[in-house]
């Protein structure tokens, strides 16, 4: 079922269209816990996308670089635990492309309004790069830009839409990858919104 577009990248449509509801509600619960904030980028700009996490260890970023850990600046609490509904979906999405070992302990959360976007750039920040990276989709569609692993490769464009998963490891797991900014539009699930979930292992 899952559709190969890489050497180890692979599409899997409406993986988590049936679970959307939940773990759109799931998602909900976290971010009233640990609110969306827009993080800045260490040279001092502001990320378009609004972004929290769930799992034992969050993504962030600020003035002195990116990194994982287990509290969140803004509440100075650990992450909101990480949904099993969401946990147990990337787990199996991973399985499905072949990767049956994958721990994700780190849940990205980004929420794309009207005119966000996010640049070319790799995921390098985990320590062990043998383990894939899972990501959802949910509400408003986007193009997604799919790079190879030199900055300058002209990137393909993949159409996300709502429901869709993306399961990328091994020597793909260090491509170039970006979004293009957002569409106005409405979805029934998220309104005027997308919402991306990036699940690692940090
Ligand atoms: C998104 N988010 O759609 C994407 C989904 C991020 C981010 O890029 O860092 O928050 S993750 C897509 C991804 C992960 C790892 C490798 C590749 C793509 N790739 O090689 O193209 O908001
Ligand atoms: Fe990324």
């Amino acid at each position: 079922q899952p559709q190969q577009f890489g050497a180890t990248a692979y599409y899997l449509p409406g993986f988590v269209e049936q679970s959307a509801p939940s773990i759109i509600e799931a998602v909900r619960s976290c971010v009233r816990q640990a609110p969306l904030r827009h993080f800045s980028t260490p040279g001092g700009r502001k990320m378009s996308v609004l972004s929290s996490n769930c799992g034992e260890y969050g993504w962030v970023s600020d003035n002195k670089g990116y990194r994982y850990q287990q509290l969140d600046p803004v509440t100075e609490r650990p992450w909101p635990e990480m949904p099993q509904v969401i946990k147990k979906a990337a787990i199996a999405a991973a399985k499905d492309c072949g990767f049956s070992q994958f721990e994700p302990d780190a849940c990205l959360i980004n929420v794309y309004s009207t005119g966000a976007a996010m640049g070319l750039h790799q995921d390098k920040d985990e320590s062990d790069f043998s383990q894939p990276i899972v990501s959802f989709s949910f509400g408003l569609p986007v193009t997604f830009l799919w790079g190879g692993s030199r900055r300058t490769t002209k990137p393909a464009k993949i159409e996300l839409k709502h429901g869709d998963v993306l399961v990328w490891g091994g020597e793909s797991r260090l491509h170039f990858h970006g979004v293009k900014a957002l569409a106005e539009g409405h979805h029934t699930l998220t309104s005027n919104v997308r919402i991306n979930l990036t699940l690692r292992k940090r």
